[in-house]
C-alpha cells in the first residue's frame, strides 16, 4: 500500500518496481485526490492490470489519514500481510520479499530501518540527516519503544495486528502517525517488532510534503507521549 499526493511522475516506475519485486502482490494506491492526476494514472494501470487498485479519498488530505484508512480497509479484505511504502522511489521495493519472510517467521511488524547495521541514507543534506537522526534519538529517549528508526514509512504489518484495531485508533495527522503506531503497538505488550536494513534514496521527481507543521506536530506529540509515560510510571 502506498499513500500518494502528487506522485504522477513517480507512479509508473513505482508500480513497475513493486510488481517486479513481488509479482503475486496486490498493490493499493491510497490517493488524496491529487491535482496532478496521480489517481487517474493509477486507474489506467488498474484497467489493464487487476493487481493495481486505487483507493480514492475525498475529505481532508494527510499522510496519517490516508494510511489509517488504507490500512484498515485493506486489512478488512483479509490479507495476511500489508507493506506500506512511499511512492517517490525512496524505498527499495526489492526489500519487500525479505520483510514478508520475517512476517512469515513470526514478526508482527517489520521496520525498513535506516539506522541498523547495513542501513543508511543517500543524497541527504546535512540538515535533513541531523533532523532525522535527532528526531529518532529524541523519540527513543522519550518513548523507549526499542526501535532504531521510528519515522520510516517502509514497513510490513501482519494483517491481524491491523485488524486488532490499534492502528485505526491513532490520532496523529502527519508523520507522527508512524511513531504513534509503534508506541500503541508496544503498549499492547505482545507485539513482535523487528528491523531490517534499508538504503533510503532521496526522491528525484515530485515534491516533498515534509513541512515545518509536520515536524512540529511530531516533536510536540513525542514530548506529550513521553511525559505521559513518565507520569504513568510514577
Ligand atoms: N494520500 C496522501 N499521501 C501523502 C500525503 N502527503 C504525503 N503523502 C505520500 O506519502 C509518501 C511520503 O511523502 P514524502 O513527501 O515523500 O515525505 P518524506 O519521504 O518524509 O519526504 P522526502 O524525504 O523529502 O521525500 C509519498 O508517497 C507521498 O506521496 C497526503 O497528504 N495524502
Ligand atoms: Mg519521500
Amino acid at each position: 500500500m502506498s499513500p500518494t499526493y502528487n506522485e504522477r511522475d513517480n507512479v509508473d516506475d513505482f508500480l513497475q518496481r513493486v510488481l517486479a519485486a513481488v509479482p503475486s502482490a496486490d498493490v493499493f494506491i491510497v490517493d488524496d485526490n491529487s491535482p496532478d492526476g496521480t489517481g487517474d494514472r493509477v486507474r489506467e494501470h488498474g484497467a489493464t492490470n487487476p493487481k493495481v487498485h486505487l483507493v480514492a479519498r475525498r475529505g481532508p488530505r494527510g499522510y496519517a489519514a490516508a494510511s489509517r484508512e488504507g490500512l484498515t480497509q485493506i486489512a478488512a479484505a483479509g490479507y495476511d500481510a500489508i507493506v506500506t511504502i512511499d511512492c517517490d522511489l525512496s524505498h527499495d521495493a526489492r526489500v519487500i520479499p525479505t520483510m514478508l519472510e520475517r512476517i512469515a517467521q513470526g514478526a508482527d511488524v517489520v521496520i525498513g530501518s535506516r539506522y541498523v547495521s547495513g542501513g543508511g541514507v543517500s543524497n541527504w543534506s546535512l540538515g535533513r540527516r541531523l533532523l532525522s537522526r535527532c528526531g529518532n534519538w529524541y523519540t527513543a529517549v522519550m518513548l523507549g519503544v526499542g526501535v532504531r528508526d521510528c519515522t520510516t514509512g517502509f514497513r510490513a504489518y501482519r494483517g491481524d495486528i491491523i485488524r486488532a484495531g490499534t492502528i485505526a485508533e491513532t490520532t496523529s495527522n502527519g508523520y507522527a502517525f508512524l511513531t504513534e503506531v509503534l508506541l500503541r503497538l508496544r503498549q499492547r505488550g505482545d507485539c513482535r517488532i523487528v528491523e531490517v536494513p534499508i538504503l533510503y534514496e532521496n526522491r528525484v521527481a515530485g515534491d516533498s510534503k515534509m513541512s515545518k507543521t509536520i515536524i512540529s506536530e511530531s516533536m510536540l506529540r513525542v514530548t506529550g507521549w513521553g511525559f505521559e509515560r513518565i507520569f504513568r510510571r510514577r
